[in-house]
């Protein structure tokens, strides 16, 4: 019996990394029968034990108990779920104020998902050399509110190499989930972190790129020793699939400390007269568009078709 880490997965095919060997594998037929919901049984970061053949081809026999994993909906409309990765450390999304234009509320909801799979995130705003004047006021305004929020916030140039040795800390050690609309540089960021590896990059604009994607699967890169990255595209499906709406205020973690000084222990910081969270926004100390996120997310919540 051997072990390792699945670092790819296409279908049947998983590609698992023991020590420096990389081994292509299956998966034992009897997992099939197990009547999992997902899609994919197995993940990108699951820890596997294998049997090796003959023949060089792996025999999955066992999955370790997943620390964390993150899931997607299989498709837009379906409720079936699809694993995008398991046992990461930290999720980083990486984001642009313009070029192009990341909707904060996207953000927030990111976070959100994230808090609730109880997953650490790191944020990065990329491209600052584009920033200056008004743009880099919004910045400031920008890395303040999510610095508010807990999170820790690097603007990034991955043109010019600013900050990229902040970041290259913060990952070292650890294996993290790398996020982000198409377009904000997760390509180049990867590329600038661990040259040779050649990723793809947008060399087309962006702006005619949706739904486009270099690759389609989710995939673990080793950086250097002991630090992984998984470059997840199709990341905009990312997002816990049915929250209730009274956990929403839990896992906003700048609204959640706020609610402490709230009037009632189940505000929902709506309407509810000496919210302290409403007041927050009202004396600037809460942003406005964290709240914004917030309401819309609630809002929507209470339409929501709650599984379990
Ligand atoms: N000005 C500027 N352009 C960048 C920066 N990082 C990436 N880009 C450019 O943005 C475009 C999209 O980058 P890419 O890495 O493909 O984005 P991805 O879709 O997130 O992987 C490319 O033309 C990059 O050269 C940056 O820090 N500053
Ligand atoms: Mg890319
Ligand atoms: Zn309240």
């Amino acid at each position: 019996m051997k072990t390792g880490v699945v670092i790819k997965t296409t279908g049947s095919w998983h590609t698992v990394r023991d020590h420096h060997e990389i081994v292509l594998c299956r998966l034992k037929g009897s997992f099939r029968k197990q009547g999992i919901r997902n899609t994919n049984p197995v993940a990108v970061g699951d820890q596997v034990e294998y049997d090796l053949s003959p023949d060089g081809i792996g025999l999955i026999t066992r999955i370790a108990k997943r620390k964390n994993y993150i899931i997607r909906k299989a498709t837009n409309l379906s409720r079936e779920t699809q694993i995008m990765a398991a046992n990461v450390d930290q999720a980083v999304l990486i984001f642009t104020l313009d070029f192009p234009e990341t909707p904060l509320e996207f953000v927030d909801r990111f976070l959100l998902s994230a808090e609730a799979y109880h997953i650490p995130s790191l944020l990065l705003i990329n491209k600052t050399d584009l920033y200056s004047g008004e743009r880099l006021q919004r910045l400031k305004e920008i890395e303040k509110l999510y610095a508010y929020a807990g999170y820790t916030v690097i603007a990034t140039s991955v043109l010019n190499n600013q900050h990229i040795d902040q970041v290259k800390e913060l990952l070292t050690g650890k294996t993290s989930l790398v996020a982000g609309n198409s377009g904000v540089g997760k390509s180049s960021l990867i590329n600038r972190l661990r040259p040779g590896l050649n990723l793809k990059t947008a060399d087309i604009s962006w702006y005619h790129e949706s739904g486009r994607h270099t690759t389609t699967y989710p995939e673990m890169i080793e950086l250097w020793e002991n630090t992984y990255i998984i470059d997840s595209p199709g990341i905009r499906g990312f997002g816990i699939t049915d929250m209730a709406r009274n956990e929403i205020g839990l896992y906003f973690t700048d609204i959640f400390r706020l609610s402490k000084d709230c009037q009632f222990y189940n505000c929902t910081h709506t309407h509810e007269p000496n919210c302290a969270v409403i007041e927050a926004v009202k004396n600037g100390i809460l942003h406005e568009s964290r709240y914004r996120s917030y309401i819309n997310i609630f809002t929507e919540s209470g339409q929501k078709y709650r599984t379990s």
